[in-house]
């Protein structure tokens, strides 16, 4: 099973499956894919028996891929029940999730499964669950009931510890069940059946586009509606702690570590942080692709130095991965020119992000008695994107939140505070710190009163 048919899954979750197929003979899997909001992936695939094409972009790129390990595709939404009953079928031995930062409904007070969610709520209530931790929770719920036997729940969202929260939410879900079903020993039934290892997951997958269709279209002669571009690098890193069986994807080239939440970091704080830096300094200069926005010299050296400065002195990097190899190669992967990655798309679900990619370091430095300067400058950079988008056009769950928190004046000194002061996103010590504050107010009224041209002379004098 997979919860959150996005691109990303099709384009590795799906190729993974498909390539450990190939190299084990192991052929008896296959993925049952579930859309989450819109049921637009799983009304495409149908049609094409569940089969998708990869095309990859950019250096290095293979030829066109049809990829057949997705074997069923259903949106969640419509089909509510169905998902429980695949969760407790006997034949799912894993479920693996891509279903984004916001799909999670954490508290971002508590950090715990947000009990106050409205969807939350409902799915607690008895409804045939709609969030993924109330799809998780009822069907393994039924699971228990039936005795169907282990299962393992790998997800697969750029998050910390991706998989203890998984465990940890789907746990928070089962004590706040109502008291009759509170009964049912069901976290005592997941402690002895259920996994749930973390993993890294690496590979640059955008929107596709109606263009991307026709070349797509052009070049395999035939048309896919469910077509997804991605640059050629990929990358899976599973912690090995399994419940019951799964495909062979280490011999698909994935590495099982015990050293996850290391590459986790790495992975989260390098390349996430710089693409999200890159995308709101590309936002504010009007540059419409990530890799438009590393062709700007200033820009492509505020990353480098923010994971050279900022990052790399505050983490403890996973054995076996070279920092400066791995800052260049990431840099050379954000300037594919022919990803079409958009500023938007990365931009999109920031108070999200933020606190992951970005407030770690800004924390880990101030400690340590350093200015976190260039990760304070994709703060501002983000905080000025709220600030100067209209609420509709906010791609953020938080939009009117963070919107009614903007004060009339737009001047730094008025929305820094003001921003800082949103409890989902920043906490009062770090909203408190004077120094924090200072260096976001310096480089916002850079961005606000002098663009590109007071950003370039800043970043190249600095
Ligand atoms: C991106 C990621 O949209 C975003 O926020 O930073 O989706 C990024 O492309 C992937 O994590 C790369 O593995």
């Amino acid at each position: 099973m997979h919860l959150g048919l996005g691109a990303f899954a099709r384009a590795h979750t799906a190729v993974f499956t498909e390539n450990a197929m190939l190299a084990s003979g192991e052929s008896g899997w296959g993925i049952t894919g579930v859309t989450q909001r819109s049921d637009t992936v799983a009304r495409q695939l149908a049609p094409q028996d569940g089969l998708f094409t990869v095309a990859e972009r950019g250096e290095g790129a293979a030829p066109l891929r049809v990829v057949s390990s997705i074997v069923d595709a259903i949106s969640g939404r419509d089909n509510p029940a169905a998902v429980v009953d695949l969760i407790a079928a006997p034949e799912t031995l894993v479920v693996t999730l891509t279903i984004t930062e916001k799909g999670y409904r954490i508290d971002p007070q508590t950090g715990s499964l947000n009990l106050e969610d409205a969807d939350i709520r409902a799915d607690l209530g008895g409804r045939a669950p709609l969030t993924a931790i109330g799809q998780l929770a009822r069907g393994l719920q039924q699971r228990s009931r039936t005795g169907a036997g282990p299962l393992t729940v790998v997800s697969c969202d750029n998050l910390p510890g991706n998989g203890e929260l998984t465990g940890k939410l789907v746990r928070a879900f089962a004590s706040a069940l109502p008291a009759a079903e509170a009964a049912e020993p069901l976290t005592a039934w997941l402690d002895t059946n259920v996994t749930f290892p973390s993993t890294m997951v690496d590979r640059m997958v955008p929107a596709t586009t109606a263009g991307d269709l026709d070349a797509v279209e052009r070049e395999l002669g035939l048309r896919d509606e469910a077509a997804v571009m991605a640059e050629p690098f990929m990358q899976w890193v599973i912690e090995d702690n399994f419940a019951a069986g799964r495909p062979r994807w280490e011999e698909a080239g994935a590495l099982f570590s015990n050293d996850v939440a290391a590459w986790e970091a790495a992975k989260l704080r390098l390349l996430n942080a710089s693409h999200s830096l890159l995308a709101y300094l590309g936002l504010a200069a009007c540059k419409e692709t990530i890799s438009d926005a590393v062709a700007e010299e200033a820009f492509f050296t505020a990353a480098r130095r923010m994971m050279a400065e900022d990052v790399l002195p505050t983490i403890t990097l996973p054995q076996g991965l070279d920092a400066d190899g791995y800052c260049a190669q990431v840099l050379t992967r954000f300037a594919n020119p022919a990803l079409g990655h958009t500023t938007a798309k990365v931009g999109s679900d920031g108070s999200q992000k933020i606190g992951l990619r970005l407030l770690s370091t800004v924390r880990g430095n101030l400690d340590a008695g350093r200015e976190p300067r260039w990760a304070a400058l994709a703060v501002a950079a983000w905080m000025r994107h709220v600030a100067t988008t209209p609420t509709e056009k906010l791609d953020d769950p938080l939009a009117a939140e963070l919107q009614a928190a903007l004060p009339v004046s737009r001047s730094a000194a008025d929305v820094v505070p003001a921003l800082l002061g949103c409890r989902s996103v920043f906490d009062p010590e770090l909203a408190e710190h004077g120094g924090f504050a200072g260096l976001l107010i310096h480089w916002y009224s850079i961005i606000d009163t002098h663009g590109l041209d007071g950003l370039r002379k800043e970043i190249n004098h600095g």
